[in-house]
């Protein structure tokens, strides 16, 4: 008997369940996604479809869509995704009081090298502080130099928690890169440096690279007093680029040889490309901000990063556009 009651029960339950469900049929009031999870490329569009339930002719614009992040991935109100950065979203899509979420990862197909050393600059009380690789050390063109001498000043603005170190004229200071020479070479003939740097003002020559470690002759990367990045061997940039007062990421990579180049990127934008020249060869200590006589004015820095490896133009763009984005 209780199977019995059971079984009714159930056969009455489901017919109404079916009542419900066909007296409803016109009415929608659920839908569904094509899919709950997508992958896209930076800069790819795909479509998500959703469908009413149960009838599926409802207007594709009574649909509502939106980015959890369009920072990573933006949609359109018909459902088109398009990936902006690396990284993962959630879409989410409405309808009434029903929401759905498609979870997107977006991947980018240029794939940039991990770096060997970083620095940022963002502890007054350990200035000098290596992120990845070895700590950096001080020096001056005369007596000896002491911390004080190189103050913690403020970062890139809007960057809560960026903090940068001031570098005066006659002090610089030294990196032991870990970058070994290529087989049969005695010098480093392949490297990429990032600079993330401010000048306060264009009253004076700036050096950014130095790599003789004595520091006994001319750097090997200037800005003119009037805001012109290079060097006398590969030629200067042919206006200014550089700007007083601004926060500017200057990425150089190099690299010596045959198919060897020396380029300079501002603010993700190319300044300057040469074939390669003898004297960015580094040796294990790179000498930065120092220069033998004087061109080297105050310059303020927030963030100094290098690889064992010459970037190419995408991979530089690249690191122009997310080194740092996600840190502050
Ligand atoms: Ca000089
Ligand atoms: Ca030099
Ligand atoms: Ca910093």
């Amino acid at each position: 008997m209780k199977i019995d009651k059971l079984l009714y029960t159930c056969i009455l339950l489901l017919s109404s369940a079916i009542f419900i469900s066909c007296d409803d049929d016109k009415e929608v009031n659920d839908f569904t996604v094509d899919k709950e999870t997508m992958e896209i490329l930076i800069g790819d569009r795909s479509v998500i479809t959703a469908n009413g339930i149960p009838s599926n002719d409802v207007e594709s614009s009574a649909f509502e869509w939106s980015s959890a992040d369009e920072s990573i991935a933006t949609v359109t109100e018909w459902g088109v995704v398009q990936g902006v950065e690396e990284g993962e979203t959630d879409i989410i899509v409405k309808f009434g009081s029903v929401s759905k979420t498609i979870h997107v990862v977006v991947k980018d197909p240029i794939v940039l090298p991990d770096e060997v050393g970083s620095w940022r600059f963002d502890d007054p009380s350990n200035i000098l502080k290596a992120t990845l690789g070895k700590d950096l050390q001080i020096g001056a063109n005369s007596g000896t130099p002491s911390l004080s001498d190189f103050p913690s000043v403020s970062g890139p603005t809007g960057q809560e928690g960026n903090k940068a170190i001031q570098v005066e004229k006659g002090f610089f200071l030294k990196m032991e890169h870990g970058i070994k020479p290529k087989e049969g070479k005695d010098v480093v003939t392949e490297y990429t440096i990032l600079i993330d740097f401010k000048v306060p003002a264009l009253d004076g020559w700036r050096s950014f690279i130095q790599t003789n470690p004595e520091n006994n002759d001319d750097a090997e990367v200037f800005m003119k007093t009037e805001g012109q990045i290079g060097v006398g061997s590969t030629g200067y940039t042919s206006s200014p680029v550089v700007k007083a007062g601004q926060w500017q990421r200057l990425i150089l990579s190099y690299k010596l040889g045959g198919d060897g180049w020396i380029k300079y990127y501002l603010d993700g934008v190319e300044i300057l490309a040469k074939t390669d020249d003898e004297r960015f060869a580094m040796v294990s200590t790179l000498v930065l901000f120092g220069d033998n006589d004087g061109e080297d004015a105050v310059m303020d820095v927030s963030e100094v990063m290098i690889w064992d490896k010459a970037l190419d133009d995408n991979q530089m763009k690249k690191a122009n556009r997310v080194v740092g984005k996600d840190r502050y």
